[in-house]
């Protein structure tokens, strides 16, 4: 149990060095107006990584400005898509060949396993480029049979400057989601990074300007949400807002954009997702995949199934099963081979979890793994698993964000339904069945944006992904995404000769 405790107290020192900490404005690399900096933290250790110029409202003005250059005046949206096309095509060359460096860094600065950001990030983030990067030269307009003789068409045109706020729970993977689709339609962007992981995206935000991205089409902003988030929420040049992270920020920056200039806003926000294990699922394959679903990425997962209800003819069974496997879930230091949970990624996500475990105890649901720090150093949090959890515990309503396990018990379908989608988050759910009835009753009856069948968290390029409820609006990914970013415009002209 937890065997790596040692790996733990003694961190492995980084290959990897900090290159890049300035801001990315106009293809420079520059310091922040005020001059101001704020630390980066290891998460293994809580000791500072880099010091990293920390942009305000100043900075989110200058690099609107060139983004509004970069757009207006072109080359980007100017140019043949083609050419669009194979700039992103050669930035994913680029990320492939430069990977172990980017995954290392990604790593560092957030926690993640090494394995997961080499293996599973690095490369869903190439295939978004090259799938974006495909897409570039693919998008147009209608010819429409209006009644009159009228010739009408529509343009596919880009829709300008557009404002990305990122979380830091997938730093890498959420700047592929905002930027990929954004840059194949002609805009250009200022990104702000989250202040607990600004590194990995000034490394690659390099790579593309090498790629031959022209300056001021990507700009990256270092910094604070109150202070650089929300100036490019309200800022009037900023023509479309795509943000991820928590519902409260959420609804902030949807204010923001509307008190301003009324910017169309997409938001990818919090969930509670379930992951029902139904009466006749294969148990020991139902209790891998639930543990998959609630532990992958230290359990920081927006979509994460965090509410594991069995159906009671199969709960003991499954309880003791789940209780098991989370106690051997290997933690330790993520650079290290074979580790399956590194830290959480900063202090105040490990407080917060720490908190939600103590409200289970004192709830009356039955702790039956974890429930408490790992090791004494970093934010290390055991994987913990809770039964005899009950819908109207806090641990059952709200978003945990971290590697805590909650089972509960149902009895049949309707009931199951009612549960599931008694909750204000609506983003995914995961389904356990070997009945296609069952499977078919419960995708329709799920109110959430994706539903996993025997399986969980398949993030393929193509697949549309965004919540209902207060889990958000606008969908990324795939062919979905791309009017996130674009205007339609229509074009009328008349026939001279109706017959033609
Ligand atoms: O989120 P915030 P935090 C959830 C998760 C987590 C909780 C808090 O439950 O425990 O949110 O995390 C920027 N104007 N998720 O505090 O604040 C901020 O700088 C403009 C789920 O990190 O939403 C960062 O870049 N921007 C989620 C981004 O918003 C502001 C992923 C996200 O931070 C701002 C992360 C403001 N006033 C957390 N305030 C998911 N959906 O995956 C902050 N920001």
């Amino acid at each position: 149990k937890y065997s790596t405790a040692s790996a733990v107290e003694d961190p492995i020192t980084p290959s990897v060095k900090v290159n890049y900490n300035q801001l990315l404005i106009n293809g420079q690399f520059v310091d922040s107006v005020s001059g101001k900096t704020f630390p980066t933290l290891d998460p293994r250790t809580g000791e500072v990584i880099a010091e990293v110029a920390e942009g305000d409202a100043r900075d989110i003005d200058i690099a609107v400005s060139a983004a509004r250059k970069a757009f207006d005046e072109g080359p980007w949206p100017k140019m043949t898509a083609y050419e669009r096309s194979k700039i992103m095509l050669r930035f994913a060359d680029l990320v492939e060949k430069h990977a172990e460096e980017v995954a290392a860094l990604e790593t560092w600065d957030n926690g993640k396993t090494y394995e997961q950001s080499l293996k599973i990030e690095i490369p869903m983030f190439v295939r978004l480029f090259r799938y974006y990067g495909g897409w570039a030269d693919k998008i147009h307009g209608l010819t429409v049979p209006a009644d009159g003789s009228y010739h009408v068409q529509t343009l596919h045109e880009p829709i300008g400057v557009a404002g990305q706020i990122i979380p830091w729970n997938f730093p890498l993977v959420m700047f592929a989601w905002k930027v990929g689709p954004a840059l194949a339609c002609g805009n250009t962007i200022v990104l702000k990074t989250a202040e607990q992981t600004p590194l990995s995206a000034l490394l690659v935000a390099k790579l593309f300007h090498e790629a031959g991205l022209p300056e001021g089409v990507l700009n990256i902003v270092s910094g604070y949400g109150p202070t650089a988030g929300a100036a490019l929420a309200s800022h009037m040049e900023v023509d479309k807002l795509a943000f991820t992270g928590s519902t409260e920020t959420g609804k902030v920056v949807l204010e923001l954009a509307s008190k301003s200039n009324l910017k169309p806003v997409t938001l990818e926000l919090g969930g509670k997702s379930p992951f029902i294990v139904c009466e006749d699922a294969d148990v020991d394959k139902a209790v891998e995949m639930a543990h998959f679903a609630l532990f992958f990425n230290q359990g920081q997962c927006c979509c994460a199934g965090s509410r594991t209800f069995v159906h009671e003819k199969v709960h003991d069974e499954f309880v003791e099963k789940a209780r098991n496997r989370a106690a051997n879930r290997v933690v330790g230091d993520p650079f290290l081979g074979g580790i399956e949970q590194g830290p959480q990624v900063d202090a105040e996500q490990f407080k917060k979890i720490l908190k939600y475990i103590k409200y289970g105890i004192e709830g009356g649901a039955t702790l039956e793994a974890g429930g408490d720090r790992f090791g004494s150093k970093g934010y290390y949090v055991q994987p913990t698993v809770f039964s005899n959890v009950k819908d109207d515990m806090k641990i059952a309503e709200d978003e945990i964000f971290g590697p805590v396990q909650t089972i509960l018990k149902y009895k049949d379908i309707d009931e199951v339904i009612r549960r599931a989608n008694a909750s204000r988050y609506g983003l995914a759910a995961g389904v356990f069945t070997q009945n296609i009835n069952t499977a078919n009753r419960l995708t329709r009856s799920l109110r959430v944006g994706s539903v996993w069948i025997n399986c969980f968290d398949v993030f393929d390029a193509a697949v549309p992904f965004g919540g209902y409820k207060m889990s958000g609006h606008g969908r990324e990914k795939g062919i979905y995404s791309l009017s996130n970013y674009l205007q339609v415009k229509a074009v009328v002209t008349p026939l001279e000769n109706p017959a033609w």
